[in-house]
Parts: structure tokens; C-alpha cells; sequence
């Protein structure tokens, strides 16, 4: 049985999760709008990655016998400025969630919960690899800047850039 805090902080990770796949989901939407098509498919592939890892949590507490709660969410930015904007705000999210990710590594030990500790290390190693993808993908743009051949290449590479995810959460 987990204990309360721990149901509590994990039920907020849900959500935060939940809320990680909308905001992707948007962006995804605003790069088709604008006509990159490969920024709005690796903006797909994320939106669904997060949506799994919502749903590992979901499993990981049902196995443990803890109240699962479904809240409704934040909505998310729809438009950016640019596309360098959109980016940083990308890789602003994935620091968000490590930063979450990490106070409940730091509740588990507390709480002397070394299963859900144990069971969070997938999350430590995801968020160390998506943290360092958005940082690559966020120096290609600075990189880029204002050049409209630049922005196609890097349209045409994203994909290649997409970390998929190690260990594919059941
Ligand atoms: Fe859920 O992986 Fe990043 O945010």
C-alpha cells in the first residue's frame, strides 16, 4: 500500500504528465498550421510519448492498490511567437517536469518507499534524455536563426533527432 503523500504526489505527476502531452499536442497543431511537417510530427510522437507515461503511473499505482484520481487539466499555449520561442518553451517544460520528477525521488526516500523509488529511475533516465534532446534541438535553432533554407533542413531532420524511448512502458 502506498502511503497518502506518496498517492498524492503521484496522482499529481498523472496530471502533470497528462498536462505534458497536451502541451505537445498544441505545439504539434501550431507547427502543421505554419507548414513544417516534420516539427509537427516529432510534436505528435512526443505528445503520445507523454501520454504513455502517464499512463505507467497509472499502472504502477493500480499494482500497488492507490486511488487513482483524473483531473481535469491546464490548457495549453496554442500559439508562439516563433519557432524558436516554441522550443524554448520546450525545453522550459522538460526542466519543469525533471524538477517535479526529482521531488518525488526525494518523497520516496522520505517516506523509506523504496519500490515506487525504484520504480521512478525510468522516469530520472527519460527526463535526463528528453532534457538533452530538446537542449540539442534548442541549440539548432539559435543556430538557425532567421534563415527560412535552415528552418527546411532542420524540418526535413527533426525526425532523425527523435529519441524514442528506451523502455517502451507497458
Ligand atoms: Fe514525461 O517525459 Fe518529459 O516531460
Amino acid at each position: 500500500m502506498l502511503s497518502d503523500k506518496i498517492q498524492k504526489a503521484l496522482n499529481e505527476q498523472v496530471r502533470i504528465e497528462a498536462e505534458s502531452s497536451q502541451v505537445y499536442l498544441a505545439m504539434a497543431g501550431w507547427a502543421e498550421m505554419k507548414g513544417l511537417e516534420g516539427v509537427a510530427k516529432f510534436m505528435y510522437k512526443q505528445s503520445d510519448e507523454e501520454r504513455l507515461h502517464m499512463l505507467k503511473l497509472i499502472k504502477f499505482m493500480h499494482e500497488r492498490d492507490a486511488a487513482v484520481e483524473i483531473t481535469e487539466l491546464k490548457a495549453p499555449n496554442n500559439r508562439f511567437e516563433s519557432f524558436k520561442e516554441m522550443f524554448k518553451k520546450l525545453y522550459e517544460h522538460e526542466l519543469f517536469v525533471s524538477e517535479s520528477i526529482n521531488k518525488l525521488v526525494g518523497l520516496a526516500l522520505d517516506e523509506k518507499d523504496y519500490s515506487t523509488h525504484n520504480f521512478l529511475q525510468w522516469y530520472v533516465a527519460e527526463q535526463l534524455e528528453e532534457e538533452a534532446q530538446a537542449k540539442t534541438i534548442l541549440d539548432k535553432i539559435n543556430m538557425i536563426g532567421d534563415d527560412k533554407g535552415g528552418l527546411y533542413l532542420f524540418d526535413r531532420d527533426i525526425q532523425q533527432l527523435s529519441v524514442t524511448t528506451q523502455a517502451a512502458p507497458q
